[in-house]
């Protein structure tokens, strides 16, 4: 069974198109084998509603936070609330074409445990960049990240990364990280766990429509790297 995980805050705009395809690419892919998880992070826009709708359908759940907590926080519900052996995790505004799936699934079947999407690559496909200042930020945060924790990620926060189920679910059930930097605390906890990580290109289409907001979530961000550091130390992979 493959489950996908939505983190939704705020998405009105898109759930009602966007859901339905998914759907019929986990149907495509595993017949009726398959759930999705669209997890409302305290949204006022409409959006909780639009999920209680969509979840009428047996597959589909909706799971609703009060108050607003934070991407990570979303996915970390959605992914303790998973049963399928593969879980999917991706964003609302789907910047990476479903198309993707087949590909993060071969790499599972080659013997990988967590499989990341990876828009820095050469092979990568970039449709519609970022604005300048997003990806230098995020060359910056991916630096950092991988200086602090003794790693070496190409791309901690590609929204769209599939885990071996078990694997999902027992490393998200430690996860402490409720907003932007959860990547790298989950992917953290996969090398310490010795997974096999693998990256794989993407095509990424960037849609101007976000929740970031450039000045909070750099402080915000870089806080809570701190935070993991801290926590975790240096990654020795396989340690734990
Ligand atoms: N649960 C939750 N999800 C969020 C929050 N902010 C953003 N998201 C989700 O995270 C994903 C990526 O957000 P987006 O605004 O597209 O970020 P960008 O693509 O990096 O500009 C989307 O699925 C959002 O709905 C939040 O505070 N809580
Ligand atoms: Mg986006």
């Amino acid at each position: 069974m493959i489950s996908a995980v939505i983190p939704v805050y705020n998405e009105a705009g898109c759930l009602r198109e966007h859901v339905p395809a998914l759907s019929e690419i986990l149907t495509a892919i595993a017949g009726e084998d398959w759930e999705i998880h669209l997890v409302d992070d305290g949204s006022d826009d409409g959006t909780g509603e639009i999920i209680d709708a969509l979840a009428v359908h047996p597959r589909l759940f909706g799971h609703h936070h009060a108050e607003n907590r934070g991407k990570g926080a979303a996915v970390r519900t959605g992914v303790l609330a998973t049963r399928g052996d593969r879980v999917l995790f991706l964003d609302a505004d789907m910047s990476t074409p479903l198309e993707t799936l087949h590909l993060f699934m071969q790499a599972i079947d080659q013997g990988a445990d967590v499989v990341v999407g990876n828009r820095k690559s050469n092979e990568a496909t970039i449709e519609r960049w970022q604005p300048p200042i997003r990806t230098w930020l995020g060359l910056g945060f991916t630096r950092l990240a991988n200086g602090l924790m003794g790693l070496s990620i190409s791309d901690y926060t590609c929204g769209f990364k599939l885990f071996r189920g078990e694997a999902a679910r027992a490393v998200f059930a430690e996860m402490e990280t409720e907003r932007w930097s959860f990547d790298v605390e989950a992917l953290a906890r996969c090398a310490r766990r010795g997974l096999v990580l693998t990256e794989v290109p993407v095509r990424w289409h960037h849609v101007d429509d976000t929740r970031v907001r450039v000045l909070r979530d750099v402080i915000g961000s870089f806080m809570e790297l701190l935070a993991i550091r801290r926590r975790l130390g240096r990654i020795r992979p396989g340690a734990a």
